[in-house]
């Protein structure tokens, strides 16, 4: 191994991580050949990768060494968000960057908002010199929500933190529900786990309403209704109670709020939730009945909750009710029993040391939510609103395609008053609208470390390649900011690999990062077999004081969706949104080997649904409702429950049919837990265009 990025004859082989938005965070093998990365494998001696990686790493090379990487700075040229640039030096570009956010600031630098998301997942390259750069500026704070706040809220509020299961031992598990996502899609490597309990003789149910690759190959699949999943978890409660396939001493011991929880979940009887879930109630019974029985027999029951099912009105009071079941059968005794969302709060990220909220010095600068920025950048300066935004500075984000309701984000983006930079790797949807574009490498080119949602290691990404063109990891890029601004404090002198080494302090061995790549962390295997979850009282908490002092239900309860589709005459029909395989959000795209595969931007529904509307397969169609309307082709098929259509994303806009994507329908509305969107809770109608 080696980390000499001079050219050398002989092939190296250099360890790092892979940057993205997936839960598997796994450790990579990049072979590089006179300077040239010729191999991205997955590392072998690293458990949870196993040797493998997804296909769309797999391609990391054709992704970083693509004819289309932004390889210099632009500036605009032509009319907002048409796309066209001229070439730029680094120094031209910074200086007016520089002065630009220097009259804005002088005036008030909450004018400025950071807009960012997780393009790279390193602590380094995401907040890391970026958070310095802002805090010091006294830019408002960006809350960001659009992926996972409502359910690592909820799970806060019932465990205390982002804790669960230790992954590797759902190899071990008799009975798998895996909750709200498509693990063969989005999880790859816990699958690979899933199938080795299946092999074992566990059974696996998969709640869904898409019957997705994952639903297809395990033993069951629940095709519930979007948004239905928390009448779901308390009709499972309340079979669990008139069975009496509890574990009571658990109970006792390591919860509260039981009581009320009891009461709560006795309004639901399984013939109730099976109306509102759309499921037969013998399928409800029959899973109460495989959950309670198999604890029961003191055989573990794990539940692989994910984040696909939190994308709703109620999506944080879903999570809680399903967070609530493994206490009720004492799964959590278990190694290979309880359930895991995420495993985030399990890493000691000194996170202090690496975003110097310090900076701040005192200002309380007013934060904006990333889900909302359609309606945010249309805003006027108000009292309650503070100044109209003026300066948006994009890294690791692609909004412009990801947010909600995207005729707003596009509105607020081409004003003509807003002042744009995006970092990023390629001309996307949003690059489209900056005043300037700067490049930015790419995991194979900088150092970063990592931590994850769903394992317990920490990771290093050294760098393999020598930057690409003239592209700068985005830290340089905030570092260069930060001397034209005057920032004269020392931590904007820190090298990447010095804050690699801040990002954990002493507790991780970085000496141990260096020589394998990765840590694990000390995690007990059976967590909270002994209660010990991370809240004030140490127990699992059903009945949440916190959000009751909040004015919310202290316990969790089925929340319709705003946008049920069934109830609305005009868009009777409720569509979600989840990724498609061969993308990670709208990276990939493209990715033209990938793009290949998914073919072109495709509406799934179902034959009932599409023999009353007279859609014939493969033909093009127009989905509407009152935000706008999208056109894509159409696939008649099984895998749409009738009732729901299946919008895969997330597509660039501009690959699109009229150059929208499925963002173009959904709301800004939020979640009742974490103020996070609801991509998947949205009515729409479907016509033969
Ligand atoms: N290939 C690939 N992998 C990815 C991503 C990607 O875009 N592509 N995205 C990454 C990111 S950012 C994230 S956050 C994770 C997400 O990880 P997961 O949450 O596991 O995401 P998905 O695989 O999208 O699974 C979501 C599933 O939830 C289903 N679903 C939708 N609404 C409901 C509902 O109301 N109830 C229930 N029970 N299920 C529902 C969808 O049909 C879909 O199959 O995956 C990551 N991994
Ligand atoms: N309709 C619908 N919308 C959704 C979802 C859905 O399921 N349905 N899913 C939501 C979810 S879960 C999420 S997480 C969000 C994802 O939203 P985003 O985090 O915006 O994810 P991406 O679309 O992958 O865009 C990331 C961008 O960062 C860039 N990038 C990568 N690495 C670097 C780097 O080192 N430096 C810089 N400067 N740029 C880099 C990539 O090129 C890419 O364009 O989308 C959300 N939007
Ligand atoms: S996207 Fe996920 S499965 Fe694919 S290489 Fe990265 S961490 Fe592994
Ligand atoms: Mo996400």
């Amino acid at each position: 191994m080696s980390t000499s990025l001079s050219p050398a004859a002989v092939p190296v082989v250099v360890r790092g991580a892979c940057p993205h938005d997936c839960p598997d965070t796994c450790a990579l093998l990049t072979t590089v050949e006179n300077g040239v990365a010729v191999k991205v494998a997955g590392n072998p001696q690293h458990p949870m990768t196993d040797g493998v990686l997804c296909a769309k790493v797999s391609k990391y090379t054709e992704r970083s060494y693509h004819p289309e990487r932004l390889l210099y700075p632009m500036k605009r040229v032509g009319p907002k968000g048409g796309g066209r640039f001229v070439r730029v030096g680094w120094d031209e570009a910074l200086n007016a960057i520089a002065t630009r956010l220097q009259i804005i600031a002088s005036k008030n630098p909450e004018a400025i908002l950071p807009y960012s998301y997780a393009g790279t997942m390193g602590l380094v390259q995401s907040d890391g010199m970026a958070a310095r750069f802002f805090h010091r500026l006294g830019a408002s704070l960006l809350d960001r929500t659009i992926c996972a706040s409502a359910g690592a809220e909820a799970l806060t509020h019932t465990y205390g933190g982002k804790v669960g299961m230790k992954v590797q031992f759902f190899a071990e598990s008799r009975l798998i529900l895996i909750w709200g996502s498509n693990s063969i899609g989005s999880n790859l490597h816990f699958w690979r786990l899933a199938q080795q309990a299946k092999r074992n003789g566990a059974r696996l149910v998969c709640i869904d309403p898409r019957k997705t690759e994952t639903a297809e190959k395990c033993h069951e699949h629940i095709a519930l209704v979007p948004g239905t999943d928390a009448a779901l978890a308390l009709a499972l409660m309340h079979e669990l109670i008139t069975h009496d396939w509890l574990d009571h001493d658990y109970i006792a011991r390591h919860t509260e709020g039981w009581d009320a929880l009891r009461a709560r979940a006795l309004e639901w009887p399984p013939e109730r939730a099976a109306e509102v879930c759309g499921v037969p109630v013998e399928q409800i019974r029959q899973l109460a009945r495989d959950y309670g029985e198999t604890a029961r027999r003191g055989e573990p029951v794990a539940i692989r909750l994910n984040y696909g099912m939190q994308r709703v009105r109620g999506g944080g009071n879903a999570v809680r009710a399903v967070a609530c079941l493994p206490a009720l059968v004492g799964a959590w005794r278990h190694r290979a029993g309880g359930l895991l969302l995420s495993s985030s709060s399990q890493f000691p990220i000194q996170r202090a040391a690496l975003q110097r909220p310090d900076l701040l010095a005192g200002r309380r600068p007013r934060t904006i939510n990333m889900s909302t920025i359609g309606d945010d950048l249309l805003r006027p300066s108000s009292r309650e609103f503070g100044p109209r935004i003026e300066a948006l500075i994009v890294y690791n984000s692609n909004p412009v395609a990801v947010a909600p309701e995207s005729a707003k984000v596009v509105q607020g983006f081409a004003r003509d008053d807003l002042f744009t930079v995006v970092i990023e790797h390629f001309q996307t949807d949003t690059a489209d609208h900056a005043d300037y574009l700067l490049p930015a490498t790419t995991q194979l080119e900088h150092w970063d470390i990592h931590s994850t949602y769903g394992h317990t290691d920490v990771l290093l990404n050294r760098p393999a390649i020598a930057p690409q063109g003239q592209a700068r990891p985005n830290s340089q890029i905030f570092r260069d900011l930060a001397q034209r601004l005057g920032f004269g404090e020392a931590c904007f002198q820190d090298s990447d690999e010095a804050m690699c080494r801040q990002a954990f302090g002493r507790e991780v061995d970085f000496n141990t990062l260096l020589a394998q790549g990765f840590v694990s962390l000390p995690v007990p295997d059976a967590p909270f077999a002994e209660g010990g979850f991370p809240t004030p009282s140490g127990k699992c908490t059903f009945f949440s004081e916190a959000l009751a002092r909040m004015g919310q239900d202290g316990l969790p309860d089925h929340l319709p969706n705003f946008e049920p589709g069934g109830a609305h005459a005009d868009y009777p029909l409720a569509m979600i949104s989840p990724p498609a395989r061969n993308f990670l959000n709208s990276t990939f795209v493209n990715v033209k080997s990938l793009r290949d595969i998914e073919g072109e931007p495709v509406l799934e529904i179902h034959p009932q649904d599409a023999a009353a509307r007279g859609i014939s397969d493969g033909s093009t169609v127009r989905v509407f409702n009152e935000r706008g309307d999208y056109h894509c082709a159409v696939r008649v098929s099984e895998r749409a429950r009738p009732g729901v259509v299946n919008g895969l994303g997330i597509w660039w806009r501009k690959f699109g049919l009229r150059g929208t994507n499925v963002n173009q329908l959904t709301s800004q509305r939020l979640t009742d837990i974490g103020r996070a969107p609801t991509f998947y809770d949205c009515h729409v109608q479907v016509e033969t265009a």
